[in-house]
């Protein structure tokens, strides 16, 4: 999987994209990020991404021209690969869940463009194919962390990227691990088994796997019922 991020700030993902699960994911070539600089395409002397709204108002508004550049070029960069699936991050896009980020994890390549200040000019989104996506009901500053989430959530679902024992644990818990409907997590323990007067429930010190299993699935759809039942109607 090969994803192409275009923003204003690349600075702010290698800490992000080298560490834990998506730095593991890299070395183990499972997946491949470059990052672009909006900036780096504009052609003016002033390197001006942005400018005033027509009709005005508040905020800037991000130029058409660097933008169409670096989508066109950045598309032509490997020849030979499939076009990427391009996602225009912005809080008026389709809200991100679980089932696109499952989908989104089949694509060889992917494209992210990340916006900044009030907007894209209208016209980036009639030049090119996008699917618009937002990570949620909250206005951010930028694009970047929401790259950053679908990111990550995506990852996390290339075969391989989170190691063999995470996936053969997932066989018998599909249903908790991202298979609808998804059920929230059950309650996990660790050592020691006495912690300031709590304790860890006798049936995961059993060694009865079949009884955890089903103890840990009943957890999960109670957690799920009283914090979640949205998601259970899904
Ligand atoms: Cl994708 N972008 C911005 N700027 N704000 C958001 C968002 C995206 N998703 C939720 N809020």
């Amino acid at each position: 999987m090969h994803i192409d991020i275009l923003t204003l700030f690349p600075e702010v993902f290698p800490a992000f994209l080298g560490h834990s699960i998506l730095g593991i994911a890299q070395e183990k070539g499972l997946v491949d990020f470059r990052l672009w600089n909006i900036r780096d395409f504009t052609q003016d002397k002033h390197k001006k991404v942005d400018d005033r709204p027509f009709g005005g108002g508040p905020g800037m508004v991000l130029r058409p021209e660097p933008v169409f550049r670096a989508i066109e070029e950045v598309e032509k960069e490997v020849p030979g690969t499939v076009p990427p699936r391009k996602i225009l991050l912005s809080p008026q896009g389709t809200r991100f869940n679980q089932s696109m980020a499952r989908e989104l994890a089949r694509e060889p390549r992917l494209m992210l463009l990340c916006g900044h200040y009030e907007g894209f000019d209208e016209r980036i989104r009639q030049g090119f194919d996008f699917l618009e996506v937002s990570i949620g009901d909250y206005v951010l500053s930028g694009g970047e962390v929401p790259a950053m989430v679908i990111i990550d959530a995506l990852v996390r679902l290339v075969p391989g990227a989170l190691g063999d024992e995470f996936s053969t644990v997932s066989e018998s818990f599909s249903e908790m691990l991202g298979e609808p409907p998804v059920l929230l997590e059950y309650p996990q323990y660790t050592r020691p088994r006495e912690f300031r007067g709590m304790s860890v429930p006798e049936v995961l010190l059993s060694g009865d796997h079949e009884k955890i299993r089903k103890w840990r699935l009943e957890q999960a759809r109670l957690r799920t019922c009283q914090r979640r039942p949205d998601l259970l109607r899904e």
